[in-house]
C-alpha cells in the first residue's frame, strides 16, 4: 500500500561547471525541482524533475512542471491509497495529456518512497538486480566546443578518464569536420557517437551522409523531436544506428518507432516518457524487438542521476548510460555521497542500500532553495 500525505515542491538553483551547449542552446544554470513525498506512516521518497528551463527540448519547462504538480498532479494522488507505485501513472494520465516530466517527477519520488518503506534498493524494486549488473559503463555527452581542436582535446581527456562512449553533440555547420577530426585522432576503435537534437531535415541527406562514414555507434534523434517516419526514411539510407531520444515519449511511440523502422536503439530518459512504469514497458518491448536501450541524461542533480542509475541496471540497458559523476556537471552536488565513476568507466549501483541509496543533503538544498511549496490533501 502506498498512501502519499504530503508533497514538498522546492525549485533550486545549481549552476553547472561550464555551460553545456547543444543544438537548440546552451545551459549555464540549472533550475531543478524536487520532488519531496511523505507517506502516511512517515516514509520519505525524492524525485527530480527533468523539464528545462526553457521549451528547447520538449514543450516542458521547470515552470509548467510546478504548475501541473500543484494544480493537477498533486491533487490526484494526495491521500488516497495505491497498492503500489505502478498504479500511479495510469492514474496521472485519466483525462489529464502531457506534462509528462511533471508526472515522472511524481512517479519516480513513488517508487524511491517504496523501496524505502520495503527496505530495498530501487533497482531492486525495479527488477534491475539479476547478478553482474552492480556496475553500469558510463557515458559522456559533451557539448558543442567552438572548433574541432577544442573538442578533439575534450574527447580525448574523457577517454583518459575511462569513459566508455563519448557523444558529441552536433549542428549544421558543427558536424562533420568536428566529428571526424575526433574519429582521426583517437582512432577507428574509439567509442563515438554524435547527438543532434533535431537540428537536421531530410534535405541534410549530405552532411549526413557524410557522418555515416565515420563508424558512429548511433547519430541520436537527426530529426524533428516528434518525428518517427522521417527518421525511418533516413534509416534506410545510413549504415549507421539511428537511436531515438525525444520522439519516444511512451511505450506506444516505441511500438510505432519498431513498427516504422524509425531506428535500431532507444535511448530511454524516464522523466520524458512519464516514469518508471513507462521505462520499463519500453525496456521490454525493446527486448522482445532485439532492440538495446540505454539510460540517457538531462543534466540532473544527484537525485534525478539515482533514479538513472537504478533503471540503467535493467538487463536491456547494454549500452553506456549518459551517467557522468557528479563532478562534471557541478561543484558540490546535493546528495551524499556524490556519484563517482572509477578509472574504468563504471558507476557502481548502490544496491545494499535503501531506496535510490544517496541521501539528499537538506541543509545544502535549503540553501539552495528559490521557491518551495507544501502540498496536502
Ligand atoms: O539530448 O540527451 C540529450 C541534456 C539536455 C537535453 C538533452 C540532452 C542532454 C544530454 C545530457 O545529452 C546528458 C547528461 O545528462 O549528461
Ligand atoms: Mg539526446
Amino acid at each position: 500500500m502506498l498512501q502519499i500525505e504530503r508533497i514538498i515542491l522546492r525549485e533550486i538553483a545549481l549552476p553547472l561547471k561550464e555551460p553545456f551547449q547543444i543544438s537548440s542552446g546552451t545551459t549555464t544554470d540549472r533550475r531543478i525541482l524536487l520532488v519531496e513525498l511523505l507517506s502516511a506512516d512517515g516514509v520519505e521518497g525524492w524525485g527530480e524533475c527533468v523539464a528545462g528551463e526553457g521549451p528547447h527540448y520538449s514543450p516542458e519547462t521547470v515552470d509548467t512542471a510546478w504548475l501541473a504538480l500543484t494544480r493537477w498532479i498533486a491533487p490526484r494522488v494526495l491521500g488516497r491509497p495505491f497498492g503500489g507505485p505502478e498504479e500511479v501513472q495510469p492514474a496521472l494520465d485519466v483525462d489529464f495529456r502531457g506534462h509528462n516530466m511533471a508526472k515522472a517527477a511524481l512517479e519516480m519520488a513513488a517508487w524511491e518512497l517504496t523501496a524505502r518503506s520495503r527496505g530495498i534498493s530501487l533497482a531492486a524494486l525495479l527488477g534491475g538486480v539479476g547478478g553482474a549488473r552492480r556496475e553500469i559503463p558510463v557515458g559522456i555527452s559533451v557539448g558543442i566546443q567552438e572548433s574541432p581542436a577544442k573538442l578533439v582535446e575534450k574527447a580525448r581527456s574523457c577517454l583518459a578518464q575511462g569513459y566508455r562512449k563519448i557523444k558529441m553533440k552536433i549542428k549544421p555547420g558543427k558536424d562533420v569536420a568536428f566529428v571526424r577530426a575526433v574519429r582521426e585522432a583517437l582512432g577507428p576503435e574509439a567509442p563515438l557517437m554524435a547527438d543532434a537534437n533535431n537540428a537536421y531535415t531530410l534535405s541534410d541527406i549530405a552532411s549526413l551522409r557524410a557522418l555515416d562514414e565515420l563508424g558512429l555507434m548511433m547519430i541520436e534523434q537527426p530529426l524533428a523531436w516528434d518525428d518517427l517516419r522521417r527518421h525511418a526514411e533516413l534509416q534506410k539510407e545510413l549504415r549507421t544506428p539511428i537511436c531515438l531520444d525525444e520522439s519516444i515519449t511512451g511505450v506506444e511511440r516505441a511500438e510505432d518507432a519498431i513498427a516504422l523502422h524509425s531506428g535500431r536503439i532507444v535511448n530511454i530518459k524516464p522523466g520524458r516518457v512519464g516514469g518508471f512504469r513507462q521505462s520499463l514497458a519500453i525496456h521490454d518491448l525493446c527486448a522482445a524487438h532485439g532492440i538495446p536501450v540505454w539510460c540517457g541524461g538531462m543534466l540532473e542533480s544527484g537525485v534525478g542521476r539515482a533514479h538513472n542509475v537504478a533503471l540503467a541496471s535493467l538487463p536491456n540497458f547494454t549500452l553506456p548510460g549518459d551517467l557522468s559523476p557528479s563532478s562534471r556537471y557541478w561543484e558540490r552536488d546535493v546528495v551524499d555521497p556524490e556519484w563517482t565513476m572509477d578509472a574504468s568507466g563504471m558507476v557502481a549501483v548502490p544496491i545494499d542500500r535503501p531506496g535510490m541509496g544517496v541521501e539528499v543533503d537538506r541543509e545544502r538544498v535549503e540553501g539552495l532553495t528559490v521557491r518551495k511549496e507544501i502540498l496536502t490533501p
